[in-house]
């Protein structure tokens, strides 16, 4: 039966996440070695403001990778879930959401998968055991978490740069209805989850926004279980990408197709002529921000790293919106660039706590600069979907500390 994207929930504000690595939040930690936190800073623990900042910033999670197959099935129908349980529960207990990251990703294969010990995969044997990965964990979360993980990357970078598909043991032993097959999968499980696809570089127009695109429109029209689509962002040091009416009008495309799309893993890098918190970056974060402010069907924007040390980009390039190095209250310190009225997370968090078109003071605009007049895009709106938790985000246009 054709199933049609969910209605794309009308907006008063837009989530802000942030990837986070559980083992980083807790000296405890005791879990498998590849989960322990990687980018810990050398002296004083500082898992406890790691831990305060996401929960006083941002308004919900993506487990940067203990929800990937590699750790939640390391061998074949044997699931480890216990570091996954830790993250979604730090979620749970800050009453906030979480990203499920994700359900099939090549990348983040074990090895099982990729090269299979005694017997060759077969179509059928290899779409078997996606099909089994993807309902148990879906299912775990449904039975140990109802309900905080509210929406799933099901597919995650499936195309190359060029267009074409990625040639992964997926593509190659199932063909390509392979990620068709992961969507009714996913739905079948769970009918009221958010399903996206969340893809590297889609975000600017190129070939690979072309395959993103032709691959939504396909799946609409065939009614196969597409919700929406995740542009990753991790932008590039030179200040110019990504600009906000190009972001403005590839989310346009999935607009028309009744699609919500996601800024699923923003982060900027620095111009290395520049300081920690440079002018460029902030350029960077308030485009995106603007973009999704200007989008109807623009639901959340996400941060892949809590501070910059934290980040898979690594020191020296301050990629994320906060400093460990420096305590402000406890907290880490939000950046800000020499002159600018407030920090760029105060400059993100009040554009996305502001979008437009707006029935409040549609005159004035609390956040400056003011973006370019929205583009007139028609969005199906409806009541939001499997929210059961309320969730406790920053109030609109507050500044954290700066440094
Ligand atoms: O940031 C993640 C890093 O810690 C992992 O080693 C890596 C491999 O699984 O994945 C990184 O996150 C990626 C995300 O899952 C998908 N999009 C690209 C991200 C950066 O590589």
């Amino acid at each position: 039966m054709p199933v049609p994207p969910k209605l794309i929930p009308p907006r008063t504000t837009v989530d802000l996440g942030a990837a986070v690595w559980y083992a980083c939040a807790d000296d405890a930690y005791t879990g498998t070695v590849g989960l322990a936190c990687q980018y810990r800073p050398a002296g004083p623990s500082l898992t406890k403001p790691y831990r305060d900042t996401w929960t006083r910033y941002f308004d919900r999670l993506t487990p940067e990778n203990e929800l990937k197959a590699l750790w939640t099935e390391p061998k074949q129908g044997q699931f480890d879930f216990s570091v996954a349980d830790k993250i979604v529960g730090l979620a749970r207990a800050a009453h906030k959401h979480v990203r499920g990251h994700a359900l099939v990703y090549a990348a983040a294969n074990p090895g099982w998968i990729d090269k299979p010990l005694l017997i060759p995969w077969s179509r059928n044997t290899l779409l078997a055991a996606m099909q089994k990965h993807i309902r148990t964990e879906i299912s775990h979360f449904q039975s140990v978490a109802s309900g905080v993980i509210d929406e799933w990357d099901v597919v995650n970078e499936p195309f190359t740069g060029s267009g074409t598909r990625d040639q992964n043991v997926y593509q190659r032993v199932i063909g390509n209805d392979w990620i068709e097959q992961a969507f009714r999968t996913a739905h079948d499980q769970d009918p009221a989850a958010v399903l996206f696809l969340n893809e590297f570089n889609a975000d600017t127009p190129g070939p690979r926004h072309d395959a993103v695109l032709a691959l939504a429109r396909d799946f609409v029209r065939r009614g196969v279980p597409l919700d929406g689509i995740g542009l990753e962002m991790h932008a590039g040091a030179d200040g110019s990408y990504p600009a906000a009416k190009e972001i403005v009008r590839v989310m346009a495309d999935f607009a028309e197709l009744k699609l919500r799309v996601e800024v699923t893993e923003l982060d900027a890098l620095t111009p290395v002529s520049e300081t920690a918190a440079g002018a460029k970056q902030r350029e960077t974060y308030d485009a995106v921000a603007d973009a999704c402010r200007q989008s109807p069907n623009c639901t959340g924007v996400t941060v892949w790293g809590v501070a910059d040390a934290y980040s898979w980009r690594t020191l020296p390039q301050h990629a994320t919106l906060f400093d460990q190095s420096a305590l402000d209250n406890g907290l880490f310190t939000a950046k800000r660039v020499a002159g600018a009225p407030s920090s760029t997370y105060s400059e993100v968090r009040c554009r996305l706590s502001h979008p437009w078109p707006t029935t409040a003071d549609p005159g004035t605009d609390a956040c400056a600069p003011t973006p370019a007049t929205p583009p007139a895009i028609a969005v199906t709106t409806g009541p939001a979907s499997g929210n059961s938790i309320e969730s406790n985000p920053t109030p609109a246009g507050s500044d954290p500390p700066t440094g």
